[in-house]
């Protein structure tokens, strides 16, 4: 799929601040699967189409989840993780995605997961730093992101788990897992 049908295919689905974000993730997608040597067609798509669920229903998606897929374990942490396993499943479903590398993009993109394949690690910390985002600290793991992947995930985790706490929210138990599994294999 090019480019252009891709970014027709999503419009509708977000709004138009959701839609500047998408085009930002995907400006520091093709940057860092440069800098990293990852797929650009790939890393193109999965993060044209990585919020595809973000407006959907939620009843709808916490049934999806009930019913089709196979990891229940998000419906117990909030509804904001519904949209990235969901929209997997939608993206694979209504827009013909099969490439199981870009879908896994889409479905950890939110809490990460141990073993993050390149790309995985790309969409994740490109929905992180885009430059859209402006939320603190975000400067520090933009500059860590030029240099070291890893380390700029584990600082995006951190901060994420850090904001999590501080508003009294859930935090996703594999959240945790995936900054464990980082911290562990650098040293
Ligand atoms: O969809 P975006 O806003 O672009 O970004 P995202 O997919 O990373 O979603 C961010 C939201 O997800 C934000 O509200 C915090 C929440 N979140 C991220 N990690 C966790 C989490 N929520 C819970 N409960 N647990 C987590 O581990
Ligand atoms: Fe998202
Ligand atoms: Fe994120
Ligand atoms: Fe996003």
């Amino acid at each position: 799929m090019k480019r252009e049908e891709a970014l027709q295919r999503i419009k509708p689905h977000l709004t138009e601040h959701r839609y500047a974000h998408t085009l930002g993730v995907l400006e520091s997608a093709l940057l860092l699967a440069e800098r990293y040597g990852a797929d650009q067609k790939k890393a193109e798509l999965a993060a044209i189409f990585h919020d595809y669920a973000k407006f959907r229903n939620k009843e709808e998606m916490r049934a999806l989840v009930q019913e089709r897929l196979s990891d229940k374990s998000i419906l117990d942490y909030g509804d904001e993780l519904l949209h990235a396993p969901c929209g997997a499943y939608y993206v694979a479903q209504e827009v013909g995605i099969t490439d199981e590398e870009i879908l896994n993009a889409i479905r950890y993109h939110t809490t990460g997961r141990p073993g993050m394949s390149l790309l995985e690690k790309i969409i994740f910390l490109a929905d992180y730093i885009e430059p859209g985002r402006v939320f603190k600290g975000v400067e520090e793991v933009r500059e860590i992101a030029q240099k070291d992947l890893d380390r700029a995930i584990v600082a995006a985790l951190a901060n994420t788990v850090t904001f999590l706490l501080k508003r009294g929210q859930l935090v996703y138990p594999k959240t945790i897992d995936t900054y464990n599994h980082l911290i562990a294999e650098a040293k």
